[in-house]
């Protein structure tokens, strides 16, 4: 059987290491990235630290007065959102010579599939040693890898050896690695399902392994079997590679002719949000929206808007794409009016389709240096991104 070779690629304290890089004074100091720590007092959170920050319990997501309190002489730092992702692309473009396998998960971790690259450098220790040594020499700054037959043990893996780490599975050994790690090191496993598998019984990922199916899928669920299969080494899930066009678009075609706006502008939505999420996924946004409208007869019309900044999010793709719907339907209504087409009873659309194009800086985890309502609707999204990830696109809809 031949496996697959899977590359989990994560870099350590990445915001913190770009600080620590760009003014070397910062080195071997405890450094936290986040909102202003005002004496105590700020409010907001701890984006990231250094690891000697990380040594006085600071953490990402703490709130910034906490973390003043176990580390007054750290070097606070409001962050460079723009460096982060200039440096996030220069790391991506390395990882291209490698493979064009990649699936961008987030501004500073990727999977790479290595499966076709990885005789070229002899084995999957010394091609990940070769990633590792070029991101090092050309940004200053240190990944950790970890290598696995499939992804979810890639990414425990890069976890387990972090910082500074390198560490293969082989498959052979899969079991054995993962056997022993606390249960809520397996994916999927958050606070609530530890504490019903700790109830259960199982504290680690080998408990889980022989554990009866049936009961837990009892229990937990169905999506409760997925988990079984990931005890046991068991994940399908392909390294998905990164859209490399220069748009994400969605269309669809009506059974018939659609007369009714409301239910055009219901599609549009779904649309809408279908484009928002692959956007998301793969680190995109975009400046301009188009929609594209065929009505009777083939003829097919396009409209697009260019926005002043780019966009991924559904509340800022989904009004100007129902603005440009809207404004279509005037248009053609007044031609109507004015005799140019002969269509009665109002507009008839055969088929809808979004697209954002223009794309700009990568995806970065950029809450901090958003307002609030920004950051909820990052939120609300990638919570439903999960939701559709985990159990299908129809799991859960917004309303209208
Ligand atoms: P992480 O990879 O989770 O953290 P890290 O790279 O700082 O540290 P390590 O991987 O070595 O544990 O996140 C990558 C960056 O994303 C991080 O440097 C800052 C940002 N980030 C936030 O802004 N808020 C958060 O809550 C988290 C977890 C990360
Ligand atoms: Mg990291």
């Amino acid at each position: 059987m031949t496996h697959r070779v899977i590359a989990h690629i994560d870099m350590d304290a990445f915001f913190a290491a770009v600080e620590q890089r760009n003014d070397p004074r910062l080195k071997g100091q405890p450094v936290v990235v986040g909102a202003d720590p005002k004496e105590g007092r700020g409010r907001g959170v701890v984006a990231t630290c250094s690891y000697e920050a990380r040594k006085f319990g600071i953490r990402s997501a703490q709130p910034i007065s906490e973390a003043w309190r176990r580390c007054p002489q750290a070097v606070f730092v409001r962050g460079n959102y723009e460096a982060y992702s200039q440096e996030s692309r220069v790391i991506k473009k390395i990882f291209e010579e490698f493979t064009p396998d990649i699936e961008s998960i987030s501004i500073d971790e990727a999977f790479l599939d290595l499966s076709g690259c990885y005789h070229f450098y002899q084995t999957p220790e010394r091609t990940a040693s070769a990633i590792k040594q070029r991101v090092y020499s050309q940004t200053g700054l240190i990944a950790s890898i970890g290598v696995a037959p499939v992804k979810f043990v890639a990414k425990i893996a890069s976890d387990f050896c972090k910082p500074d780490g390198l560490l293969v599975i082989a498959p052979q050994k899969v079991l054995s690695f993962l056997h022993p790690l606390a249960i809520e090191k397996l994916w999927g496993v958050g606070r609530k399902t530890q504490a019903i598998l700790n109830q259960l019984g199982i504290r680690t990922i080998g408990d889980l392994a022989i554990f009866s199916r049936t009961k837990l899928v009892e229990t937990l669920g169905a999506s409760a079997g997925h988990l079984c299969d990931l005890a046991n080494g068991i994940d399908p899930r392909p390294v998905e590679a990164d859209e490399s066009v220069g748009s994400v678009s969605h269309e669809y075609t009506f059974d018939k002719d659609e007369q009714n706006p409301e239910e055009v502008l219901k599609v549009l939505m779904t649309l809408t949000e279908k484009v928002s999420r692959r956007l998301r996924k793969n680190g995109l946004k975009g400046r301009t929206v188009s929609i594209k409208i065929r009505t009777q007869g083939f003829v097919t019309n396009t409209r697009s808007e260019t926005l002043p900044r780019a966009v991924n999010l559904i509340d800022a793709i989904y009004p100007v794409a129902r603005d440009l719907f809207q404004k279509f339907i005037q248009e053609q209504t007044g031609e109507m009016n004015r005799g140019v087409e002969s269509n009665r009873s109002g507009i008839c659309v055969r088929l809808i389709g979004v697209k954002v194009s223009r794309f700009e800086d990568d995806y970065v985890v950029d809450s901090l240096f958003a307002d609030s309502c920004h950051v909820r609707q990052e939120y609300i999204q990638t919570a439903m991104d999960k939701i559709k990830d985990k159990f299908g696109e129809q799991a859960i809809r917004r309303g209208f």
